[in-house]
């Protein structure tokens, strides 16, 4: 089916494919991309736009021997295609298939593994020395996109790369797009820096218009040449980059393969750190995606005649994020002192209806989580009531923001932590499997999870308008159980729910946030085998009720009592730990079963299909229980 791809099956293949027919390559990997993503689902915007930067770079290197580093890392499917591995594209964030962002352990081609924006330059710069203090000379690329300059390690690698004597070259991938569109000041600096594309020319002008100029004209140039600052000082607005001694060159059309190569092998000349500036259309090739970027830059499977969900979302499903956003907008109607902070996901945290209707309490900070939660801590201590939502693995970014400027303070900040616990087909980096241990251990810090929407409702109404100090609430990806009435959530400080209660109950279930509706089947199976149970919804993870767990316990009258305790978080500090410690010291006669995660880096497939490996599914809790109590 493709004529040039055919002859790609490992690394470098691409350096036998002859130039004459790189536009062909290029429109074939944008076909196997689309084919494959259009049934996985995937980064597919992203990965259309940077179809000849790849080839260009693997044109320029030698692999595995050279890096290539790929910031955030979703944007590494065409890598995945050239170094041979396009034929199990079709396995793409399945199980057991390949990964969605670049993974050491599949390929040594794959140099970093990413994720998390805006790491690619430090992690270059650290290749980049190791090999200078070894002598070697290997090249070492970093490919990061606009959108992922908003973040602040961009600039602490930036500041640090001055000293660099040897090459590295920052390949900056600028489509004018984040997931959303851009933000910011360095965004609208790009936009400067992309229209003085002519700048080449017009340095060409200037050089030719002074050569006019009989002997004071030449006399001018040279002195231009040999001053410090080049001449695209004059010509460029506050050349950012060469001011903190890297080279800049650029804007380059980034669709056109020779010219790539060309400036890429130039860069590498100069061995030392430099920064090219490559013009990109995120979506390139494909109507659809190149109209609708944002919508494409991570779709689930899609019909491509007509660039539709094959699934189309049922609008009386609603999500978490749903709920979530709608909340936000009844109670900023309420609240005028309510704020809403996210960095670079205002589609994606829910808050897009509220950033159009309250555009002056509304702030995206880009890819910026630890500014984000600082940020926050200023709004609160200067009247306002933010509620900064971040995804639970990106919140692990703003760890130190969390504890020195707004819990050690008290500041009233409430951290609405999505996609909490297994997220599924992206895999390892993006898991919210750790909130619970790293939230649970600040002091100051109220940690919550709903157990189903109306909860998440309750939590939010609760921790905005009647708590006065930080709180946490997590809540899963996915789509909303209904298993309580709103007026029936009745949150109060620290306090449990109890479902049902059976003084003989042989197994006491203590279910946090997504775990109680599972915990609630496999208990109504146990009790339908016979075996009594008590259900708890633990409802906050700190402060935890202990007692109520203790007056359980003290009131249970069952000879042998098994306490279950369920989270969707890593068994290293979570709360299950927490609750067996204590009841260890009052009681140790009492079992405890923790069903949790391991302490280990969950990888990517199906969501369900994860649970259910890991132990969090129904059949796997009533088998387990069942077993220890038998
Ligand atoms: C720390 C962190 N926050 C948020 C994200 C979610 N995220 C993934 S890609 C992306 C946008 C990246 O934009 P850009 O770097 O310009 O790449 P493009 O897709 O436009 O090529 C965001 C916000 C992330 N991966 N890491």
């Amino acid at each position: 089916m493709y004529s040039i791809l055919e002859n790609i099956n490992k690394p470098n293949d691409i350096k036998n494919i002859d130039a004459k027919d790189y536009k062909k390559l290029a429109t074939e990997i944008r076909a196997c991309l689309l084919k494959n993503v259009s049934k996985t689902g995937g980064h597919l915007a992203s990965n259309l736009g940077i179809v000849e930067i790849t080839m260009a770079l693997h044109l320029c290197s030698n692999l595995p021997e050279d890096k290539i580093i790929w910031d955030v890392g979703h944007q590494s499917y065409v890598h995945k295609i050239l170094t041979g591995r396009w034929r199990e594209l079709g396995t793409l964030r399945q199980y057991d298939g390949l990964s969605g962002f670049p993974q050491m352990k599949e390929s040594d081609t794959d140099a970093f593994d990413t994720g998390h924006a805006t790491t690619s330059v430090s992690a270059a710069l650290g290749y980049a020395h190791a090999y200078s203090i070894q002598n070697m000379d290997n090249k070492v690329f970093a490919v990061i996109g606009d959108g992922s300059l908003t973040g602040g390690m961009f600039y602490e690698a930036l500041n640090n790369a001055a000293s660099l004597k040897s090459n590295m070259v920052i390949v900056l991938n600028d489509n004018n797009m984040s997931i959303a569109n851009n933000v910011g000041g360095m965004s609208r600096y790009l936009t400067k820096l992309r229209t003085a594309s002519q700048y080449k020319n017009l340095k060409d002008n200037i050089e030719e218009t002074l050569k006019k100029m009989p002997y004071i004209g030449d006399q001018v140039i040279e002195k231009i040449r040999r001053s410090k600052s080049s001449l695209k000082h004059l010509v460029i607005p506050g050349m950012l980059f060469e001011d903190m001694g890297l080279t800049y060159i650029g804007p380059v059309d980034g669709h056109n393969v020779n010219e790539l190569v060309s400036t890429f092998k130039h860069a590498l000349n100069l061995n030392k750190p430099v920064i090219v500036h490559v013009r990109t259309v995120k979506g390139k090739g494909y109507k659809f995606a190149e109209k609708y970027p944002s919508k494409f830059h991570g779709i689930d499977p899609f019909n491509i005649k007509t660039g539709e969900l094959k699934k189309s979302k049922d609008e009386s499903v609603r999500s978490y994020t749903d709920v979530f956003g709608n909340k936000m907008c009844s109670m900023a109607k309420e609240n005028d002192r309510l704020v809403a902070v996210c960095a670079a996901m205002p589609h994606g945290t829910g808050l897009i209806d509220f950033s159009k209707q309250f555009k002056d309490r509304f702030f995206d900070v880009g890819i910026a989580e630890e500014h984000a939660v600082t940020f926050a801590a200023g709004l609160a201590a200067g009247g306002m009531v933010p509620v900064v939502a971040i995804y639970s693995t990106f919140l692990q970014r703003s760890y130190d923001q969390i504890i020195h400027d707004v819990c050690k303070c008290g500041h009233h900040v409430v951290f609405a932590v999505d996609r909490a616990g297994i997220v599924g087909n992206d895999g390892e980096t993006h898991q919210g499997i750790y909130d619970i241990s790293f939230l649970t251990s600040i002091p100051g810090l109220t940690v919550m999870a709903p157990k189903d929407g109306n909860e998440l409702e309750a939590m939010l109404d609760y921790a905005v308008n009647e708590c006065d100090s930080p709180v946490a609430i997590r809540y899963p990806r996915g789509s909303v159980v209904d298993m309580d009435n709103v007026n029936s959530c009745n949150i109060n400080m620290g306090k449990c729910e109890i479902i049902h209660e059976d003084a003989m109950a042989e197994a006491v279930f203590l279910a946090l946030g997504s775990m109680v509706n599972v915990a609630k089947k496999a208990a109504d199976e146990l009790s339908r085998e016979g075996i009594k149970t008590t259900l708890v919804n633990l409802r906050f993870a700190k402060p935890l009720d202990m007692d109520c767990i203790d007056r359980i316990i003290a009131d249970n009258k069952a000879a042998n009592k098994l306490l279950v305790i369920l989270e969707e978080n890593t068994e290293n500090g979570g709360v299950a730990e927490k609750i067996a410690a204590h009841v260890n010291y009052m009681d140790e006669n009492i079992r405890c079963l923790g069903i949790n995660l391991p302490d280990a880096y969950i990888e990517h497939g199906n969501q369900n299909f994860l649970r259910e490996k890991y132990g969090l599914s129904e059949n796997e809790i009533v088998n387990r229980v069942r077993s220890m109590i038998q």
